[in-house]
């Protein structure tokens, strides 16, 4: 607790740009999240390293990504909205967890055995401890709860495991948190294949809906999208291309999915397609439009990355200096 308020711990890789699938699935549910809870919404940079970067792209996205933050309705002054890597208490609190955490937990990740058959010539050994890095974001703010999508799930279940094992041995140290699975959107699907989820490392830009796409793209993407030869708007399994516009258009007009099935009765794909489209294009305008207006801001925006590293900072060495002094680290001499 911070104050009254349960805490809440999210991030995202800065490794690509955005899809409506982040946005959905993920940001916006941050955002309906963040009166409730006391929030820490980071901009994850040591994760990205564990995959080959360049070092100018991962800067420019990085700023981009915690522009989007903002620009999606996270209020800086009141959510602790910053960069992983400005405080190195994650990367400190990850050692001593690396000490805590099993190398056969880790070689169950489901993730890891995705990323290093996707990169066979660079499975290093950040890769594989990923999750000790995610599980001490978390620990180190005591977080209540972690927004996050179906993913990650084995994630949030490893960190839970190494905290209770820590507070076994130490007492109660950490909080242990839930993971919090938002209901709609939890999985936008990609439009050139349904059955495969929407990605931004997905090969096929087609594929996918960018954030920062202008309106004809989103229309055309959408034209274009998968769908099937049954001439009927249904929501069931059986059409999974329907299934997913049916889908993203419920989240961004706030029908349910009966709803939309009864709107569009009747009419053809096409229609129905133009209007998913339109939907996607009236959510992501404002978006886009703000992310350009604070990313003007050069100092607006270097001020709230200063203050909330060190708001950040704050809470992390206040359980780091906890984690240090239990494991019988040496005290610091005043
Ligand atoms: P990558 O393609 O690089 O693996 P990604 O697009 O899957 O990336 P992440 O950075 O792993 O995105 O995820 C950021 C957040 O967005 C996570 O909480 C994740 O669960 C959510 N998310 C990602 N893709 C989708 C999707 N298609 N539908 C719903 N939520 C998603
Ligand atoms: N692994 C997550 C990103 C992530 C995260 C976290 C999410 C890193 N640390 C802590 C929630 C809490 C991903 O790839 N989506």
């Amino acid at each position: 607790m911070i104050g009254d308020k349960k805490v809440l711990f999210s991030g995202m890789q800065a490794t690509g740009n955005l899809t409506l699938g982040n946005y959905l699935g993920a940001l916006k549910n941050w955002v309906k999240l963040s009166d409730e809870y006391e929030c820490f919404y980071s901009v994850v940079d040591e994760h990205s390293i564990t995959v080959r970067q360049d070092p100018a792209v991962l800067r420019k996205r990085s700023r981009a990504l915690l522009t989007l933050y903002i620009a999606a309705g996270l209020d800086p002054e009141k959510n602790c909205i910053y960069y992983q890597s400005h405080v190195s208490a994650h990367a400190e609190l990850a050692w001593i967890l690396n000490c805590f955490t099993y190398m056969g937990e880790l070689s169950r990740m489901t993730q890891f055995k995705d990323k290093s058959a996707k990169h066979a010539d660079n499975i290093n050994a950040g890769l594989f401890t990923y999750p000790v890095l995610m599980a001490s974001d978390i620990l180190l703010y005591q977080a209540d709860v972690v927004p996050v999508g179906i993913d990650q799930r084995q994630h949030l279940e490893i960190t839970r495991d190494i905290a209770q094992r820590f507070n076994s041995i130490y007492g109660e140290v950490f909080t242990i948190p839930d993971a919090y699975y938002g209901k709609a959107g939890a999985k936008i699907m990609s439009l050139q294949d349904p059955t495969k989820k929407m990605s931004k490392s997905d090969e096929n830009p087609n594929g996918s809906i960018y954030l920062m796409d202008d309106p004809d793209t989103i229309i055309r993407k959408f034209k274009r999208a998968v769908t099937d030869s049954e001439a009927q708007i249904l929501y069931r399994e059986e059409q999974p291309g329907i299934h997913n516009l049916i889908d993203i258009y419920s989240v961004c007009t706030g029908k349910t999915p009966d709803e939309v099935v009864k709107e569009f009765d009747g009419r053809g794909y096409g229609d129905f397609k133009l209007a998913v489209g339109e939907a996607v294009v009236g959510q992501l305008k404002p978006l886009q439009e703000e992310a350009a207006r604070i990313e003007k801001d050069k100092a607006y925006l270097d001020g709230i990355i200063k203050n909330n590293a060190e708001k950040a900072g704050y809470f992390a060495n206040k359980t780091l200096r906890k984690v240090q002094k239990k494991v019988g680290f040496p005290e610091r001499v005043r």
